[in-house]
């Protein structure tokens, strides 16, 4: 079997999304996600203009060969742009092999280990009344688990939770510039831990609770974060520093015993290789979209799960059905699964990629389609071509840019 033909695809029902679909001479084809959130084009013009020329006449089913191929043929190594492209080639033929074995992926994987996948929701307010609102809307469609993020005192716009920019621009889902917003790091983390009594002292000791600190603190500042919210309990305390400084958790584990999930924005399991081996972590956070893909995934979950560390795959609205049903087929076959991030996706985009895995009582399944069980509708993705958009800016009150 042959690849004849490698399609990019980037469409907007609702966000940005990038396709990859394969295509083989028996008319097998596989789909990939692509998707790089606010550098869409970058990843596009990668596959376009350096990948799929050399995919063409390549056998699909020698997934390792390709992979190895495209990571080390490049010589240069790693960064989002070419993991995406990476991620989006292996995925697809993932999909093929699937499909011409007759099997759904995650039976290629091993096999189910469980009977379905836990996930948690987003509750976003911006004052505690909201937020409890918004947790009792999450548990009302089923949830599980929550991750709860509030506004600060003080603080005009807080990411994911205010409805408008410092500037006064309205928060659309695509910003041809982007947002302002605005921090104080003394104010969040005098705040955090009053947001965590009043959700608890609403619904109890059981409900998980997650919170997503989004790389803003330094380690000492997160030592402190976590050690204060350890009487609350929480699930997990996610992306607490900037983890390119991996040896910085090492301060944060000293002082608390608060569950340390990171990962979102690594790429390779090099990214991880201090947080793993020192037991800095409890949840790597990597997505198949941003990683490499299936392949390498697979790997950093088996790394991981030498030290016990859990997966808990990074499932926002901008991975789109295609990584998302990627990620469901591995977190029911692998052992060391932990819980799965799932906000869905617009009925548009729902529409755009019709899909086999379901969303029932707040667990996902992949389905039993062959493959990963997803298509896309391409005519409906070209009524809804690229529009520009970009993730917020975040400044300080000097005017100064902090971490995002
Ligand atoms: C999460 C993430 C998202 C990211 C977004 C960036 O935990 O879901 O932090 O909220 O900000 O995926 O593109
Ligand atoms: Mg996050």
């Amino acid at each position: 079997m042959k690849i004849i033909d490698a399609k990019v695809v980037v469409t907007s029902p609702g966000r940005n999304f990038v396709t990859l679909r394969l295509t083989t001479d028996e008319g097998v084809t596989g789909l990939g996600d692509a998707t790089l959130n606010g550098r869409e084009l970058a990843v596009v013009s990668y596959l376009d203009d350096h990948v799929a020329p050399l995919l063409l006449g390549r056998d699909p089913h020698r997934i390792e060969d390709t992979w190895q191929y495209l990571y080390r043929g490049a010589y240069w190594r790693r960064g989002p742009v070419t993991m995406a492209a990476i991620a989006a080639v292996d995925t697809a033929l993932w999909d093929i092999k699937a499909k011409v074995a007759g099997l759904p992926l995650y039976q290629l994987l091993g096999g189910a280990s469980r009977e379905r996948v836990r996930t948690y929701g987003h509750a976003n307010g911006r004052d505690l009344p909201e937020l409890l609102d918004s947790v009792r809307a999450r548990l009302a469609e089923g949830y599980p688990a929550v991750r709860i993020q509030s506004g600060v005192p003080g603080l005009k716009a807080v990411y994911g939770v205010h409805g408008t920019s410092v500037d006064g621009s309205p928060v659309l889902h695509q910003q041809a510039r982007p947002l302002v917003e605005d921090w104080d790091t003394d104010a969040y983390l005098r705040h955090t831990p009053a947001v965590f009594e009043a959700v608890r002292a609403e619904f109890g000791p059981e409900l998980p609770l997650l919170h997503d600190a989004h790389h803003r603190l330094t380690p000492v500042q997160a030592a402190r974060l976590a050690k204060d919210l350890e009487p609350y309990r929480p699930f997990w305390l996610e992306d607490c520093t900037p983890a390119e400084n991996q040896e910085g958790l090492r301060l944060v584990r000293r002082h608390s015993t608060t569950p340390l999930a990171i990962g979102e924005v690594f790429n390779t399991l090099h990214d991880y290789q201090t947080l793993i081996t020192e037991q800095l972590i409890d949840y790597v956070r990597s997505a198949v979209t941003h990683f490499g893909g299936v392949t390498p995934l697979r790997r950093l979950f088996d790394f991981a799960a030498q030290y016990q560390i859990k997966s808990a795959v990074h499932g926002p609205e901008d991975i789109s059905p295609v990584g998302m049903a990627a990620a469901v087929h591995l977190d029911l076959a692998i052992h060391n699964f932990g819980i799965q991030e799932y906000s869905g996706h617009t009925p548009l985009t729902e529409e755009v990629f019709p899909h086999a895995y379901t969303f029932a009582d707040g667990h996902l399944h992949p389905g039993e389609e062959p493959g990963l069980g997803v298509e896309f509708d391409e005519e409906l993705a070209a009524a809804h071509p690229y529009e520009a958009a970009y993730l917020p800016v975040n400044r300080l009150q000097d005017g100064s840019i902090h971490d995002w």
